[in-house]
C-alpha cells in the first residue's frame, strides 16, 4: 500500500500525457476497466483490508475517483484542443474576392440607341416603340410602297403564313403615332429591324433609327438643321454634312445625308473611301400619301423624316469596322466597352 500514492501519480501522468482521444480511452481502460490495475486492487479488498488496514479500501476508492476526474478533464481539453486546430486548418478569410463578381454593362449598340434617345430627347422629340410582326399595312402600304415593289419581295422580307412579316424598318412606328395623335407631332422610333439579308455588312436583323416630324409650315430647312445638330452632338465635334437627292417612296423630295468623315477629317482614308464622307441617313418630306394614309390633311401639315442605322452609327463612334461583332457577342468584345459612357 506504500505503492499506491506511486500508481496514482504514475496514472494521473498517464492521462496528463495524452495526446488524443483514443490514447486517453486506452489509458482508462488500463487504469480503471475491468482488469485496470486500480480495479484489480479493488477486487482484493480482503487482502487489502488484512494487509494495510481497513482505510487502505477508502484510500483506493478516492485514488480511483480522483482519477475519474483527471480523465474526464483530460478528454475535455483534448477536444477543445481538437475543435481550435481544425478551426485554424479550416480558416477562411471572408475578405477575399468572391468568384464571378465581374460587373456586366450595356451593349454598345444599347447605349448608342440610349444617347441619340437622349439627344433627341432634348431636341423636343418624343421616342416611340411598337411591335416587330407587322402588317403589310403598316410596314408597305401606308408607306407609298407599291404592291410590286421590290423591298416587298420574298427575297428581301420575312412573312409569316399568315400574311404578316417582320419589320422592314420602324416606320411603322410612326404611322401607328400619326394614326393615334395626329398632328402636329416630333418623334423617333429606335428599334429591330429585319430584312433578308447577310453579308460583309448586312445582317438578318440590325437597329434602325427613324425620324418624323410633322406639324404646319415643318421645312426641308428644319430637317436639315436638326439632321446636323443631331449628328454634331453625337459625334461631339464640328463636321460638315452634306445632302445628295435620292428617292424613296415616302418621301418627296428625298435625299441621302453624307457628313465629313470622322476618321480622316474630310481629307480621304480608307473608311470612306478617299471621298472624305461617309453615308448616315436617308431622309426628305414625308410624301402627300403617307400623310393622308396616316389620316393627317396633307393640304394643312407637312413633315420630314429620316431614317439611319444604329449599328453603323455605334460603329463610327466606337472606330468597330465589322458590323458583325456587334451580334457575335463575344465577352472580349463586348468587354472593352464598360470604360464607355452612352
Ligand atoms: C434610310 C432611309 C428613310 C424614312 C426613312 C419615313 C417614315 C415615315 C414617313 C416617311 Cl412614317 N419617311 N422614313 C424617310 C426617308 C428615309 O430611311 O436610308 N434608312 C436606313
Amino acid at each position: 500500500m506504500a505503492d499506491l500514492a506511486v500508481i496514482t501519480r504514475q496514472a494521473l501522468d498517464e492521462v496528463a500525457a495524452c495526446g488524443d482521444l483514443a490514447a486517453l480511452e486506452d489509458a482508462r481502460v488500463r487504469w480503471l476497466g475491468k482488469k485496470g490495475r486500480i480495479t484489480e486492487l479493488l477486487k482484493s479488498a480482503g487482502k487489502l483490508v488484512a494487509s494495510a488496514g481497513p482505510e487502505a479500501v477508502a484510500r483506493v476508492q478516492k485514488a480511483r475517483a480522483d482519477l475519474e476526474v483527471a480523465i474526464v478533464a483530460r478528454r475535455a481539453e483534448i477536444s477543445r484542443a481538437d475543435i481550435e486546430r481544425k478551426l485554424v486548418a479550416e480558416r477562411m478569410d471572408v475578405t477575399l474576392p468572391g468568384r464571378g463578381e465581374e460587373p456586366g454593362g450595356l451593349h454598345p449598340v444599347t447605349k448608342t440607341r440610349l444617347r441619340i434617345e437622349t439627344l433627341f430627347r432634348q431636341a423636343g422629340f418624343d421616342v416611340a416603340s411598337g411591335p416587330e410582326i407587322e402588317d403589310d399595312f403598316h410596314n408597305f402600304g401606308a408607306l407609298n410602297i407599291p404592291p410590286d415593289h421590290p423591298a416587298r419581295a420574298m427575297h428581301d422580307t420575312f412573312y409569316f403564313p399568315d400574311g404578316r412579316l417582320l419589320r422592314t424598318h420602324t416606320s411603322p412606328v410612326q404611322i401607328r403615332a400619326l394614326l393615334e395623335h395626329g398632328a402636329p407631332l416630333a418623334l423617333i422610333a429606335p428599334g429591330r429591324v429585319y430584312r433578308c439579308d447577310s453579308d460583309m455588312t448586312h445582317s438578318p436583323m440590325f437597329h434602325q433609327l427613324e425620324g418624323l416630324a410633322v406639324g404646319e409650315n415643318v421645312s426641308f430647312a428644319n430637317m436639315k438643321a436638326v439632321l446636323h445638330g443631331f449628328l454634331q452632338a453625337f459625334f461631339e465635334r464640328d463636321l460638315a454634312m452634306r445632302l445628295r437627292p435620292s428617292y424613296f417612296p415616302f418621301t418627296e423630295p428625298s435625299a441621302e445625308v453624307d457628313m465629313s468623315c470622322v476618321f480622316c477629317d474630310g481629307k480621304g482614308c480608307r473608311t470612306c473611301k478617299h471621298s472624305g464622307w461617309l453615308e448616315i441617313s436617308g431622309c426628305g418630306m414625308v410624301h402627300p400619301n403617307v400623310l393622308h394614309a396616316s389620316g393627317v390633311d396633307p393640304e394643312r401639315y407637312t413633315g420630314y423624316a429620316f431614317g439611319a442605322g444604329i449599328d453603323r452609327l455605334a460603329m463610327l463612334r466606337y472606330g468597330v469596322n465589322d458590323l458583325r461583332l456587334f451580334f457575335e457577342n463575344d465577352l472580349r468584345f463586348l468587354r472593352q466597352f464598360r470604360a464607355f459612357g452612352a
